[in-house]
């Protein structure tokens, strides 16, 4: 016999006692693309109470639909490593050069993201952030559904030591805090640099440069790393999204463990 009710408070119980356990954690990651999935990974698997909220229904990003549709990406040597790690198959296209399916990609970055015990929460968008005392101290989040619908419904918040902006291009919560801040980010005019034109050789490269903490308490990874320090973009290469996913976890880690 199958009860509805039962399948009703077993949905109920199980998310309720997620989120509320989350209400306070080590690190609170902003975006499910590759970037935000990779550091939640490495983060999680070190044993950091690492949460993940997400604004939209699926985890992934710009991941799943690979280049212009067509689901394959390409990563370079320098993340074929990652690819090694998250058991990413792929076929090496030229020297220098690996195609994945873009689509396994992003299953295989969920799936050992969340068994390495990273806590992702989609639907939901964070809207502002907590700040004591010049530090960024948590996240302000709400229903993306409440801001699809405009309706005027308070939020909550969620208390962490380190917050990470993975939300790629749009970089939603610098953008929050260089507004909150009247510009105090820690890039040269205290203010969001901007992307800039394609140039994948070099875009590769100062993603990994421009991870890094951009205020008190608030680090940047992948795209979103290049749109608040000023980068170009790389098109459908995902080395440096995921490269970068790793190097903020390793600099969180390192800064946590002091
Ligand atoms: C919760 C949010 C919010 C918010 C946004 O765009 P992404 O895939 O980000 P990255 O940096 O991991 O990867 C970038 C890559 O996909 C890409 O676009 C590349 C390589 N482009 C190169 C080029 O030349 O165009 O994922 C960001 C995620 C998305 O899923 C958003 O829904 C989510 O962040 N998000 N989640 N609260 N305020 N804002």
């Amino acid at each position: 016999m199958i009860e509805e009710t039962v399948i009703s408070h077993a949905i109920i119980e199980s998310y309720l006692k997620e989120l509320n356990d989350v209400v306070e954690s080590d690190v609170i990651i902003g975006g499910a693309g590759p970037s935000g999935l990779c550091a939640g990974y490495y983060l999680a698997r070190e044993g950091f109470k690492t949460v993940l909220f997400e604004r939209g229904l699926k985890p992934g990003g710009g991941m799943p639909g690979g280049g212009m549709m067509f689901n394959r990406i390409v990563v370079q040597d320098e993340g074929k490593e990652i690819l090694d790690e998250f058991g990413i198959q792929y076929e090496k296209y030229k020297s220098g050069y690996y195609v994945a399916h873009s689509l396994e990609a992003t299953a295989c970055l969920v799936d050992k993201a969340l068994k390495a015990g990273l806590k992702i929460f989609n639907l939901i968008t964070i809207e502002d952030v907590i700040i004591h005392k010049d530090v960024v101290s948590g996240v302000v989040i709400n229903w993306s559904s409440v801001e699809m619908a405009k309706l005027h419904i308070d939020p909550l918040s969620f208390r962490c030591k380190t917050v990470i902006d993975a939300t790629g291009h749009p970089c939603e919560i610098a953008h929050i805090v260089e507004r909150k801040s009247g510009g105090k980010l820690l890039t040269p005019d205290g203010k969001i640099s901007g992307e800039h034109s394609m140039w994948a050789e070099i875009a590769e490269k100062l993603t990994l440069e421009n991870t890094r903490e951009v205020y008190p308490n608030l680090y940047v990874c992948g795209m979103a790393a290049n749109a608040v320090f000023g980068g170009p973009r790389m098109g459908p290469i995902f080395g440096g999204m995921l490269l970068s996913g790793k190097k903020v976890a390793e600099i969180v880690k390192k800064k946590l463990s002091q």
